[in-house]
Order: structure tokens, then C-alpha cells, then sequence
């Protein structure tokens, strides 16, 4: 049970952009040069990379892992590559966390678009000890560099920054990524509007997973799939277990995609997508079997392609000359600095003993008197017009004494009168959980952003308002 409030409902207004409609709505305007349709990459040439990373594992015991000059010779080899066609390449030195001995990180940037709104697209580029880790995780390798090289050979004009990853050391505890992650400033993990990971995008019994798969961020992996037919799931498997997860910890939107490793094929999985179920989807995962006859050259085609549609999607010039900055969008957003701008209970906005925030010291407590009331906190904002990717994000601690899965104390999120996400006591977790819900639709206009929480007369529960910010993607 928390502290009662003095004020009773707390509601957050923001506006959304600048009044002019999408070019889209209107029959006025003359066409918008669409973007350049986002290439098909060979899937020969990314299968070409694997036979390098094989030959490179045959020449060094067998195996690419991290401390091993397998690995060494795949950043040498990945690296080589994109200096030819342009790159500006770092290798990092991983100089904490690393198991002792871990060769780098491979970063490579292609220097066009806007530097304050980058997209990153990562793949770990180490194997396991027990094999030449093909699927594991020379497909996701392969497929970003053929992605890296496609970019710099069709050199579209770019809207924003794209940055591509190798990591080090992931089979170790995704130390690598970590690595980076948090040797960033907060300035520049700012900048990464979405980070896309690729693990294992080839498994020979595999199915269609991306993770956050309802996200925005997830929005152009999910479309191209979906064009395919391919009805994919959520990478509950994968979950919490790769690069990404490092980038999510930080509040950074993350998505990917993923064709599964040891965990089974269910028989509605195998009714859709075919193979045996009741089989691991890889059947060679982190075994010396993971060879290139471990590799399916169809899903890894699909990945392939759906990195590139994402890639263009993300960043390639739509030629409507609109930009998109949302930083600060939010005034206040992580509750640090006093109330101002928030409207409603504002006295929900505070430092509060006995629950933490999800950064800093200060969060708003909506809710968890026990009795029945409304809270709730507004804000206005402005969402520009070329923001046509914008998402609401916020990580909401939801802790109830109410049991079971009837929802009797709710959590709404609005943009003006529209109910954008509901949430209640039967969603409730131990801790911060990120949530998003997108304000696409909101592009060029203001719009007033609302959080409530509304309880019934027993058991309280609270819902705890943190780091609110509106990103793109
Ligand atoms: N990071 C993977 C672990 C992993 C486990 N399940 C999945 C499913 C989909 C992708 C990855 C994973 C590894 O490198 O072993
Ligand atoms: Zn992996
Ligand atoms: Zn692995």
C-alpha cells in the first residue's frame, strides 16, 4: 500500500507536430518521390561469406570462438571487406567484461545521414568452442555484411545514420555488446533510435521469430515477413539471450529476427511452416555438426532480405525532405526535475521510499492507495511531421495485491481522447517493464499525452511511471 494522494488524477497532454497532413492525405500536394524500394540481397554472396568463415574455422582448430585466432581471422576477413567498399571501420578492444584474451568488436559506420539518429544492426561474429558455428553465428554475420556491402554499392541518399556491429565474446554472456553498450555516453546511446540483432537466422528446422515483435521497432522486420506469408512469432527462445538484450537494459528499442536454436518445433509450428516437430530447430546448436550443411539457405535469404527492407525503411531518403528529431519531445520525461510540465497529481511525481525508480531517484506513483480513485498526468507535445516512425515509450512497474487475472484497477495510456494501451493489475511484474505504443499516426501534429490509473474500492495497486520519452522506430 503506498501513501494516499492529496490530488486526485494526474493527466499527461502532449502535441504531436506541426498541423500539416502527411502527404499521403492530401491530393493537393504534388507526389512525393518515394524512397528507392530497398534491394534484394544475393544470397549466394552471403553464402559466399559463410564459406570464408568455414575455411577460417578448418585453418584454426575447428572453431571461431572469441579467444582463438578463428576469431581474430573473421574480424580481419569481415573487416577487409567493408574497407574495400567504403567503411570507416573500429575495432573495439573489449577491456572489461571479456573473457581474458576475447579479440574486439567490429564497428562500421557508413558516413551519410543524420548523426543524431542512428539505426544499428548487430550480429555476434564469435562461435562455441565445439564447432564453426555457422548458423551459430555465421548467418547473422554474413547476412550484415552482405547487407553492409549492398549499402555502400547502391549509396541511396541517406535520412539517417547507419552503424553495423560485430561482437565479440557473446557465447560467453553477450560481453561483447555489453561492452559497448555501456562504454557509451548517454549522449550517444541517445542517438541509437533502434539496435536489430541477428542470431541465428538459418536453422535447418527452423521457424520465423522476431523479437519485440508488436514493437515499432519491429514494425518494418514484421511487414516484410508478412508480405512473405512467413505468420511469424515471438522469439520467446531467444529472449534476454543476445545482443540485443544489452541495448534493452539501457531503454534503447530493440528488434530482430531469429530462426531458433534448441528449444522444439511445436506441430502447429510445423503445420505452417513445415519441418518436424518435436525437433529442436537447430538440431546442430553449439555442437561441432554446425557446419555449412547446417544452414538453410531459404531462411537465410528471407533474413537476408528482410535486413535490407528494414535498413531502407529506416533510413534511405522517402525525398519528402522532412526530418525527424524527437529528442526532448518530452520535457520531464524520467520525473527528475520537479514536476513542470506534467499537469493532473502532479504530487504522484517524487522520490517515494519503499519503491525505486526505474533511473535516477525520482518516478511518478500513479494509483496504490487501495481505495477507489483516479490519478493521472498529462503533457503536451509536438510530434514533427517527418516522424512518421514515432513511438511513446515508457517503463511502468505495475505492483498489486490484487490476485489472479480479473482486471480490477487499470492503466491507460491516451493521446488526446484515444486510448492507445490498457493495462491492470493483471499485468503485474516485479519490476520496471518497457512498454510502447506507437504515435505514428500522430506525425505533424500535438497531441496531449494522458497516463491514469484508475482503482476500485480494495487491494491496491500501483502503477510506477518512469522514463518517458518519444524515439523514433
Ligand atoms: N544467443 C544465442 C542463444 C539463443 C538461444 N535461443 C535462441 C533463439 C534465437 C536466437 C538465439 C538464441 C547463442 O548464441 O547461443
Ligand atoms: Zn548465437
Ligand atoms: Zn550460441
Amino acid at each position: 500500500m503506498k501513501r494516499r494522494l492529496a490530488v486526485a488524477g494526474v493527466s499527461l497532454a502532449v502535441v504531436l507536430g506541426c498541423g500539416t497532413l502527411p502527404a499521403a492525405a492530401t491530393d493537393s500536394a504534388p507526389a512525393a518521390v518515394t524512397a528507392a524500394a530497398a534491394p534484394d540481397v544475393d544470397v549466394n554472396k552471403v553464402k559466399a561469406h559463410l564459406n570464408e568463415f568455414s575455411a577460417i574455422a578448418g585453418r584454426n582448430g575447428g572453431n571461431r570462438r572469441s579467444t582463438g585466432q578463428g576469431y581474430r581471422d573473421s574480424v580481419a576477413y569481415v573487416k577487409g571487406k567493408l574497407q574495400a567498399a567504403g567503411y570507416t571501420v573500429t575495432e573495439q578492444p573489449c577491456t572489461s567484461g571479456c573473457t581474458s584474451g576475447a579479440g574486439p568488436n567490429l564497428i562500421a559506420e557508413w558516413p551519410q545521414g543524420d548523426a543524431n539518429n542512428v539505426y544499428m544492426f548487430g550480429a555476434h561474429l564469435d562461435s562455441v568452442s565445439a564447432g564453426p558455428g555457422m548458423n551459430d553465428n555465421g548467418s547473422g554475420s554474413a547476412a550484415l555484411l552482405e547487407n553492409a556491402l549492398t549499402l555502400a554499392q547502391q549509396n541511396p541518399t541517406l535520412r539517417n545514420r547507419v552503424r553495423f556491429a560485430w561482437w565479440t565474446d557473446e557465447e560467453q554472456g553477450l560481453n561483447g555488446s555489453d561492452f559497448y553498450v555501456r562504454s557509451l555516453s548517454s549522449t550517444e546511446r541517445g542517438r541509437i533510435k533502434s539496435y536489430y540483432n541477428f542470431d541465428m537466422i538459418a536453422s535447418t528446422n527452423g521457424g520465423y521469430f522476431i523479437n519485440h515483435i508488436t514493437s515499432s521497432a519491429a514494425a518494418p522486420m514484421k511487414a516484410y515477413w508478412d508480405s512473405l506469408g512467413l505468420q511469424p512469432e515471438e522469439n520467446t527462445e531467444g529472449a534476454g539471450r543476445s545482443d540485443d538484450y544489452p541495448f534493452e537494459q539501457y531503454g534503447i528499442p530493440t528488434s530482430g529476427y531469429a530462426m531458433g536454436a534448441s528449444a522444439r518445433k511445436t506441430s502447429a509450428q510445423a503445420a505452417k511452416w513445415g519441418g518436424t516437430s518435436g525437433s529442436a530447430y537447430d538440431p546442430c546448436y553449439h555442437r561441432s555438426c554446425d557446419t555449412l550443411t547446417n544452414i538453410n539457405t531459404t531462411g537465410l535469404d528471407r533474413a537476408s532480405d528482410g535486413i535490407a527492407y528494414t535498413l531502407w525503411q529506416r533510413a534511405v531518403d522517402s525525398g519528402t525532405g522532412t526530418s525527424c528529431d524527437l529528442t526532448g519531445a518530452v520535457a520531464n520525461g524520467g520525473f527528475e526535475s520537479g514536476t513542470s510540465p506534467w499537469t493532473g497529481t502532479t504530487a504522484a511525481i517524487g522520490a517515494h521510499s519503499g519503491r525505486p525508480a526505474h533511473s535516477g531517484t525520482r518516478f511518478a506513483w500513479l494509483g496504490g492507495n487501495g481505495t477507489t480513485g483516479t490519478e493521472s498526468l498529462s503533457q503536451t507535445v509536438t510530434v514533427p511531421a517527418g516522424c512518421t516512425q514515432a513511438s511513446l515509450n515508457y517503463w511502468l512497474y505495475i505492483d498489486t495485491s490484487e490476485t489472479g487475472s480479473t482486471a480490477y484497477d487499470r492503466f491507460t495510456v491516451k493521446a488526446g481522447s484515444t486510448t492507445l494501451a490498457t493495462l491492470s493489475n493483471a499485468n503485474a511484474g516485479s519490476g520496471y517493464v518497457q512498454r510502447s505504443v506507437s504515435l505514428s499516426a500522430y506525425a505533424g501534429q500535438t497531441v496531449t499525452l494522458t497516463f491514469t490509473a484508475t482503482e476500485d474500492y480494495s487491494l491496491q495497486t500501483g502503477f510506477l511511471l518512469d522514463d518517458v520519452t518519444l524515439q523514433n522506430g
